[in-house]
């Protein structure tokens, strides 16, 4: 009998998975690269989208021409409404798995005011299921898509607070990264990282970082251009080595930024092509 019976043989099928020390033989490799080719860009809502025509027609224009250069996923931040959404709903107590949700519509309600504006040039915008399954099959068919940054953690959103840890710069890298894509390109309202807010009340004394890391950044007090979770997911980076922020009220930043010139901040991941 015990001739007939059939094993399936897997070489985690004895062992705990919450050992590292064991799963590393089998689990510590590089994954596979799905779309090497691919930028990834994020548009930020509050600093960008939210502005209107005056900063938003120009981002179009540019990424209108790198069209023939790149193909490109464009991912778009919430913004101002999200804000808004959160004061409403934290005053009625509305836990963070109900936020989560509620904000990441107003991230998606941004990529499609972008798809509409680039549907001339092939560009829609297109779901999250979508981008989970078929992103590949679409920039066949197309140089570009349009997508919502914020992750869709919905009611799994972490609950370390009130306000969702994980959005549209997170919910970016962390697609870029899973993508094993060529690179991720986030576009804001400032020349790129500083070492304090430059448009806060030590604004004048902030300089520039043109490079730095995730690990350095993780050392300076005070807040950043992007969600504080962006550094976490940075150090655990697998494929992306660097991160670019470049300043989307400057005409040619991003395209220069998309050509492999040092404009901006650039960020370099934990990743080991780092
Ligand atoms: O609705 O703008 O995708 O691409 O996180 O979920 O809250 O959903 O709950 O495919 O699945 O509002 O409806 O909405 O932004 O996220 O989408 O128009 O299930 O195309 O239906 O993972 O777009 O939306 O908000 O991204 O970020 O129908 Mo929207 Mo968002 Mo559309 Mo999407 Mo969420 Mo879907 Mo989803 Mo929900
Ligand atoms: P979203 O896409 O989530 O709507 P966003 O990325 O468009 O948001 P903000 O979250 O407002 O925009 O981030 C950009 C702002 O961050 C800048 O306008 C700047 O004032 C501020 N900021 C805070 N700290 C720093 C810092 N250390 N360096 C640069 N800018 C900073």
């Amino acid at each position: 009998m015990a001739d007939t019976i059939k094993h399936v043989a897997s070489p985690l099928a004895r062992q705990t998975l919450l050992d590292s020390d064991l799963t590393r033989p089998v689990a510590g490799g590089l994954p596979i690269r799905l779309l090497p080719w691919l930028q990834v860009v994020k548009i930020g809502g509050r600093s960008i989208m939210d502005r209107g025509h005056e900063a938003i027609l120009p981002i179009v224009d540019e990424l209108r021409a790198l069209l023939p250069e790149h193909r490109l996923l464009i991912l778009t931040g919430a913004g101002i409404r999200a804000r808004h959404l959160y004061g409403v709903g934290l005053d009625l107590g509305l836990p963070v798995g109900s936020l989560a949700p509620l904000a990441a519509s107003e991230a998606g309600q941004n990529g499609h005011i972008l798809g509409c504006l680039l549907a001339p040039d092939g560009v829609s915008y297109i779901e999250h299921p979508t981008i989970a399954s078929q992103l590949a099959i679409h920039l066949e068919a197309t140089r570009a898509v349009v997508g919502s940054g914020f992750p869709p953690y919905h009611h799994h959103e972490f609950p370390g607070s009130r306000i969702p840890l994980h959005r549209a710069d997170t919910g970016a890298f962390l697609l870029a990264d899973a993508l094993g894509a060529a690179g991720l390109t986030i576009v804001e309202d400032v020349d790129g990282v500083f070492t304090a807010d430059p448009n806060g009340p030590d604004g004048k004394q902030a300089q520039l970082l043109r490079e730095t890391s995730a690990a350095e950044l993780a050392k300076q007090k005070g807040t950043l251009p992007f969600d504080p979770t962006l550094l976490e997911v940075m150090a655990n980076a697998r494929h992306l080595a660097r991160v670019q922020v470049v300043n989307g009220l400057v005409p040619g930043r991003l395209t220069a930024a998309l050509r492999g010139e040092h404009v901006g901040s650039i960020i370099h991941t934990g990743a080991r092509a780092a």
